[in-house]
């Protein structure tokens, strides 16, 4: 197979390398062309970066002759790909151009990459299946599990891999550990490949890794097939490789190759490794460097002589210097345009097509019955989405789910639903947040629907990372190119008598804060269903809350709406209609801010209170607060979240930008004390809002 690697540059790709042959010498050439490439690459935008006409650089200078070998061997657009920022000859010898490069590099418009939008060094092509990169050391490595695990689905007749590259000090992150978990309890067809420079910025690889070599800490995990390689080595590094990926490709299980590396431009420009490098140890990684190591062998071997390497050295040179004039007079990004793709372009859940008729059937149902049965509905209809999370299944020894009861999650929204669709579609994951929403990004990628459950909100902080830097910018930062279409539902929420610290918290304000993210929070059951398939239904990324203690209220009850109910998000709902004061909320808030009501009204004949239930946090309703607020002139906006910095906070001060004019009475706010919630219930009950506090507010705002 040919594959192009520049402007009319055409590499010798092997088809199908399982057999343990040397390399022919067709592709030792194309090896040494991409290998030269990418260094000269590098030292070209370490020449733009020192003219100040591109804005950054980070090399993968030391890295090439692995990267070259796994990237001639690998198929691009048939196996997947989740590169490490060093990776650009893995790039190239996948298809990467130098001008898409180049293009990347100044930000220009048509940076295919990202539109200008991340730093050079993060590729996306998803025609090549490289999905795009970002910026965390360790973040790629549990979503490349979930692209592995998705190709079961997408594609089980394949013998596809998904490849993830990571440097030997992100190892050390808590997400290579869960990988490292995921792929071998699932068998996952990942090939990890850990590119040792000995060091991370100025940390030595002993100070990472007890012992210094982490493919020795991983001797025993089941299944996991491991290969050491000089990683400078061209030829070496390509042998050892054909078995790491003909051992994925066959499904004995996932495999790590440790290759080590050297790194001799420093971290990046903004490092000088001399500042804790020593003259000797930079002077043993001289000696190591593959782009002048392997041009030597070839010499060596005889496969090309000196005139055939001057003139690929010729050919590349002329072709970068070419694409470099391209690039530098590229158009930059539009102004206007830094909000494009932040949510997908095709499918817009706030619109009227998600405004659906309810056809009621049967009698009043709980909210997490309503979730639970929307659930399965949308399973049924999609056969590409699942099911995941800590304790969703019934029962993970499928042998005994004849004889027990089934558990179906902690509060049992997902119960049955495994006995229904199989465990593949409805499983148990280890105790692990950030591969939950990790596996879910990376499956996601790919056009899955998954749906998967943190079981409470107090405990998602491990997948925030996973939720704000990468969930909520893959469609922005790759400009379109992959999108991230998931549910993650959470339990939220107190008023639980004894749920104490961790077991009670809101900080939905904390989700709200991430442009990129659908935020949630449904107060009763028939608006659980209609947002729930909403949520299931579009193709942005959905935080969906579900309040606790609203699960089995007996007040918020609905009859099921029908299959294909739906409910548009940024639709507020007036629960109760008023003139005097609007009391803006949301989440367990609802009920309360309606009782408050009823009792200012019995204390105040005429005072009418007007109650909206927000239900879709982000997008929000503005135009039903407007048209409320201007109605009533006065305006309470109520949370269970702490108060300081809280939701309520950008309601109010909006209100007080845009509305002041209608307004007879300072905003009011209502929320929880700026504390934890204590064990007690004496403790919960100060520190939550009451329907007391909601009701002396609201005089106050009366009499003003
Ligand atoms: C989560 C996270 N923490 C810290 C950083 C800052 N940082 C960028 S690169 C780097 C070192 C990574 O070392 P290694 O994984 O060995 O890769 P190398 O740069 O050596 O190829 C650090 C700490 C980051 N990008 N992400
Ligand atoms: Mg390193």
């Amino acid at each position: 197979m040919n594959v192009q690697t520049g402007q009319g540059i055409a590499v010798q790709r092997s088809a199908d390398h399982t057999s343990g042959a040397r390399p022919t010498p067709d592709e030792l050439a194309g090896a040494y062309r991409i290998m030269y490439m990418a260094r000269r690459l590098d030292d070209r935008e370490i020449l733009l970066k020192n003219q100040s006409r591109i804005f950054f650089q980070i090399s993968g200078a030391g890295h090439e002759a692995v990267q070259t070998a796994a990237g001639m061997l690998l198929k691009p657009g048939h196996d997947w790909f989740y590169p490490y920022y060093r990776d650009r000859a893995l790039c190239l010898a996948l298809g990467v151009t130098v001008d898409e490069m180049l293009l990347h590099a100044v930000g220009a418009a048509s940076d295919p990459a990202s539109g200008g939008r991340q730093m050079p060094s993060h590729w996306s092509s998803p025609k090549l299946h490289i999905v795009s990169g970002s910026s965390p050391t360790g973040t790629q490595l549990v979503q490349s599990a979930g692209c592995a695990h998705a190709s079961r689905f997408l594609r089980p007749d394949s013998d596809e891999i998904t490849l993830v590259c990571t440097g030997e000090g992100a190892t050390s992150e808590g997400e290579f550990w869960e990988t490292m978990n995921m792929a071998c309890l699932d068998r996952l067809p990942l090939l990890i490949l850990v590119e040792d420079n000995g060091w991370a910025i100025s940390t030595p690889v002993e100070r990472q890794s007890p012992g210094g070599n982490v493919a020795e800490l991983v001797a025993n995990f089941p299944g996991l097939g491991r290969f050491e390689v000089d990683g400078t080595d061209f030829v070496a590094s390509w042998r050892v490789l054909e078995q790491a990926i003909a051992y994925v490709r066959v499904r004995k299980g996932p495999a790590l190759v440790h290759a080590t590396v050297i790194r001799p431009y420093s971290h990046s420009l903004s490092d000088d490794e001399r500042s804790y490098k020593t003259k000797e140890e930079r002077a043993a990684e001289a000696q190591r460097d593959p782009v002048l190591r392997f041009p030597e062998w070839l010499l060596a071997e005889g496969v090309l002589d000196r005139h055939a390497l001057k003139r690929i050295a010729h050919e590349v040179d002329e072709e970068i210097a070419k694409a470099t004039d391209r690039a530098l007079s590229a158009l930059p990004p539009p102004r206007g345009s830094a909000l494009k793709f932040l949510y997908s372009d095709e499918v817009d859940p706030s619109s009227d097509q998600f405004d659906a008729e309810p056809h009621f059937e049967g009698g009043p149902r709980t909210m997490v019955d309503e979730i639970n049965l929307t659930l399965a509905e949308e399973m049924e209809r999609n056969p590409h989405m699942v099911v995941f999370g800590e304790d969703v299944a019934d029962c993970c020894r499928e042998e005994s789910i004849t004889e027990v009861k089934g558990k179906g999650g902690v509060f049992k929204a997902t119960a049955g639903l495994q006995i229904r669709f199989g465990s593949a579609r409805c499983f148990n994951t280890p105790i692990a947040e950030a591969g939950i929403v990790g596996r879910a990004l990376g499956m996601a990628a790919r056009g899955m629907k998954p749906v998967a459950e943190i079981q409470f909100f107090d405990y998602i902080w491990p997948a925030f990372m996973q939720l704000r830097d990468e969930v909520a910018t893959l469609r922005w930062r790759s400009y379109n190119g992959y999108g991230a279409p998931l549910v993650i539902r959470v339990p939220i929420g107190g008023y639980l008598n004894g749920g104490s610290i961790y077991h009670s918290q809101c900080g939905e304000v904390l989700m709200t804060h991430n442009p990129g993210l659908r935020v949630v929070m449904p107060s009763n059951a028939l608006d659980a269903c209609g947002l729930l398939r909403t949520a299931i239904r579009c193709e942005d990324p959905v935080l969906f809350l579900e309040h606790k203690k609203l699960y089995r209220e007996p007040y918020n009850r609905h009859p099921h709406p029908g299959p294909d109910f739906t409910i548009p998000f940024g639709r507020a709902k007036v629960v109760k209609g008023g003139h005097r004061l609007t009391i803006i909320t949301y989440g367990a808030l609802v009920q309360k801010s309606l009782l408050a009501a009823l009792q200012v009204e019995k204390e105040n004949g005429d005072h009418t209170v007007e109650v909206i239930d927000l239900r879709s946090l982000s997008p929000y309703d503005w135009t039903a607060i407007k048209e409320s607020v201007e109605k009533t002139n006065r305006v309470l906006v109520a949370h269970e979240d702490c108060l300081s910095w809280g939701y309520g906070a950008e309601i109010a001060a909006r209100i007080a930008s845009e509305l002041f004019s209608s307004l007879d009475a300072p905003v009011g706010r209502i929320g929880a004390l700026d504390t934890w919630v204590g064990y007690h219930p004496q403790l919960e009950q100060e520190t939550l809002p009451q329907v007391d506090d909601l009701v002396k507010e609201a005089q106050r705002l009366l009499a003003y």
